[in-house]
């Protein structure tokens, strides 16, 4: 049995099978609709998601998990024989679900939980959580998956496309300034994420030429060596991602390619439409 459990939330949007099978433990994140509050991959199924918005005219909001799942999983954990946890969360600028995660930790006193700050979300916080999986499945210790976790982390790049800046701003994701100048130029910002935070990366006019400019990008980073993961993203439109999927693919043959979405706490953020493409390279 390996002796570091590995932790994560639902916003890394890793499949229940996945989960199961590589024994990844997922604290879920809340979306609320009116009075009722739903965990995510749990209570409601992403496609459920989608169409509960479509039909409802008062937005949804979202909730970081209670420290008190942390606790019981943690304590729980601890039990079941492991002697340390890795618990790896979506930026703590974007949520409170890594603080609550630490703070748990730090009142469990039968099991040491080191806390990791993906900086990011979604599939390259999956990304990081497998890496985390392999190495404790190899016999490391929390200190050293960290230590590795912290040299991936690096290398993950991920810009996206949303198709209304409204939803961003609603969160408070977004601030009011970079949101009025987008609107009022109707034009699709390339988001990505600096230091944990949502920041507009470029603006460009089209979606078509915004995913140029990041095809682009990759193909510099591609150019100066090393095996990328690429994952396209999309927010309940998948047919428009497989397209590019399909396009970037036949670009790049040497480089590994997978689709994923974003789930009902981040579709909550983007709103529909959203794309994302994020990249991280194997590190050794
Ligand atoms: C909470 O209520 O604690 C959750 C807040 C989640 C904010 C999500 C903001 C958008 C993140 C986009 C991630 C894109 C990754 C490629």
């Amino acid at each position: 049995m390996r002796k570091v459990a590995i932790v994560t939330d639902s916003t890394a949007y890793l499949p229940k099978e996945l989960r199961d099978q590589l024994g990844i433990h997922m604290v879920p994140l809340n979306v609320v609709f009116g009075q009722d509050s739903f965990q995510e991959e749990l209570d409601i199924a992403t496609e459920e998601f989608y169409s509960k918005m479509e039909q409802i005219k008062e937005l949804p909001t979202t909730s970081q998990p209670a420290i008190g799942q942390f606790v019981e999983l943690f304590e729980e954990l601890a039990k079941e024989g492991y002697e340390q946890v890795v618990s790896i969360h979506l930026s703590s600028k974007i949520s409170g679900t890594y603080q609550s995660a630490v703070a748990a930790g730090d009142m469990v006193e039968s099991i040491e939980v080191i806390g990791f700050d993906s900086a990011i979300s979604c599939s390259p916080q999956a990304r990081v959580v497998l890496e985390a999986v392999r190495l404790a499945d190899e016999g490391k210790n929390a200190e050293e998956i960290i230590e590795h976790l912290n040299k991936v982390r690096e290398t993950i790049r991920a810009y996206f496309v949303v198709d209304d800046l409204n939803h961003l701003h609603r969160g408070g994701r977004l601030n009011t300034a970079q949101l009025f100048v987008g609107n009022l130029l109707k034009i699709k910002p390339i988001l990505h994420f600096v230091d944990g935070k949502i920041v507009p990366f470029e603006k460009v006019r089209t979606e078509k030429k915004a995913f140029a400019k990041i095809k682009t990008m990759l193909e510099q980073e591609v150019s100066e060596g090393g095996q990328f993961q690429v994952t396209i993203i999309h927010a309940n439109c998948e047919e428009e991602a497989t397209k590019l999927l399909e396009d970037f693919k036949a670009s790049f043959p040497t480089v590994d390619f997978e689709l994923s979405y974003f789930g009902p706490v981040i579709g909550t953020h983007l709103g529909q439409g959203s794309i994302g493409v994020t990249w991280s390279q194997t590190v050794n």
